[in-house]
């Protein structure tokens, strides 16, 4: 099996950077580098610290980390939207290179201190102490530029953001955002040449996704008055839960690179409070995220709210009802478990299998819940996760995604962070 994960890296490894899929996302993509670079460092340290490198070489100069870097030697119509839809280009402070101008998820702080951990060496301590700054910067642009709703979150302008695009948590606000199925009739899908369209966002989806794109990208991408001007702005309590995760390892590689750890735990522990005050639901006891437009934390109860988990400070009530609410049928947690995580409420109306964020276990989430188990002290269900995730990929390969029920692969058959992850979680028993 580690044979397999080796050969898709590798397979999928572009002269400075890994692919997520050579078919599907051809181009180098944010988050996804963070968790390739952890697989990497068990088998390609120097491969791992170059993913990184090559990432934080495209970030712009307001400090964000842009979610796509395009490979230049590709064709036109390679991925869409490519880079003539984003034109970054027309930015003030993007790269030379062509990037997308948002964000995803900030789990590179927390990949670069595993990979250093995962060997240790001068070259190591040389990596975290050229990344150090422009970690840091990314957590900045995220503090400062980004907290549309004032409380200490920062919000996502679009569902790509995520990186749980058609999450069923984004109904709710999607529905302002202005579009017509038909807009998608001047453009040409990529996704669904290359994956059943069944399995993956509606054109519908999609015409609002580019309503969004439009949106930011006629202000240049700047985010001042974006409050006054965006039809989409979420506090996703994943994408601060790693933001938080993202301070706690900052912390850590302060101390080796000789910088001051202090404000990065005072940090820590203020994200952790604003996620808990502004995103915790006691009535249901779960998190969820709040749509600052309407004011509204949104209806669906999704694997998103799951993930505060990798918190190490989340307070104990809060470690209690999430672990409530991931043992409970919605998510069938359990220390011998079939399945991993769905990353939907499997008990909902609109709970769909098949159909990417909607219902399908995917690695890196459970990968992420996983290591939270272990953090709050409950080996037991990390081990019986741990197991059901090997098997998933035992038996199907390294799919995108799984169908939550058959384990069936879904999507991209040679998928980087599947494979990546695998070779960590095989690791780390
Ligand atoms: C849009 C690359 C990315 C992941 C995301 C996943 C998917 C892109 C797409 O693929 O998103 O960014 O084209 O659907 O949702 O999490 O980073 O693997």
């Amino acid at each position: 099996m580690s044979r397999l994960a080796l050969a898709t890296l590798d397979g999928n490894w572009e002269h400075d950077h890994t692919v997520p899929s050579r078919t599907l996302y051809p181009h180098q993509w944010s988050w996804d580098s963070a968790f390739i670079a952890i697989g990497l460092a068990h088998v390609r340290p120097d491969r791992a610290w170059r993913e990184l490198r090559t990432l934080f070489a495209a970030q712009w100069a307001d400090g964000r980390v842009p979610h796509i870097v395009f490979n230049p030697r590709l064709r036109v119509g390679a991925y869409f939207p490519g880079p003539e839809f984003w034109d970054s280009a027309a930015a003030d402070g993007a790269p030379a290179g062509a990037t997308s101008g948002i964000v995803q998820p900030p789990v590179h702080a927390l990949a670069a201190w595993l990979v250093h951990r995962r060997g240790p060496s001068a070259a190591s301590r040389a990596a975290l102490g050229e990344l150090y700054p422009r970690l840091v910067a990314q957590q900045r642009y995220l503090a400062r530029r980004r907290d549309v709703g004032g409380g200490g979150l920062a919000c996502v302008v679009h569902p790509w953001e995520s990186g749980l695009d058609n999450s069923p948590a984004w109904d709710a606000p999607m529905a302002a955002v202005p579009a017509e199925a038909g807009v998608m009739r001047a453009y040409r899908r990529h996704d669904t040449a290359h994956a059943d369209a069944a399995h993956r966002p509606t054109d519908l989806d999609y015409a609002r996704y580019l309503t969004m794109v439009q949106s930011y990208r006629a202000g240049r991408y700047r985010d001042d008055d974006l409050a006054d001007r965006h039809p989409f702005l979420v506090e996703c309590p994943l994408f601060n839960a790693a933001r938080g995760a993202a301070e706690h390892a900052l912390a850590d590689i302060a101390a080796v690179v000789g910088a001051d750890p202090g404000p990065h735990r005072e940090r820590a522990a203020r994200i952790t409070a604003a996620l808990v005050e502004r995103l915790f639901d006691p009535v249901s006891g779960t998190f969820r995220p709040r749509d600052v437009r309407t004011g509204r934390l949104v209806p669906a109860r999704t694997v998103l709210g799951l993930t505060p988990l990798m918190l190490p400070d989340l307070p104990a009530p809060q470690v209690a009802a999430v672990l409530a609410e991931a043992c409970s049928a919605r998510f069938g947690l359990a220390g011998r478990m079939d399945r991993p995580l769905p990353s939907h409420d499997r008990t909902a109306a609109d709970f769909e299998p098949l159909r990417y964020w909607r219902g399908p276990s995917w690695m890196n989430i459970n990968w992420l819940v996983w290591r939270g188990l272990r953090a709050h002290g409950r080996p037991e269900l990390a081990a019986g996760l741990r197991r059901s995730m090997i098997d998933l990929v035992a038996r199907a390969g390294c799919h995108e995604y799984f169908h939550p029920d058959t384990g069936a692969g879904l999507g991209s058959p040679a998928f980087g962070w599947t494979a990546a992850l695998l070779l960590d979680t095989l690791a780390d028993g």
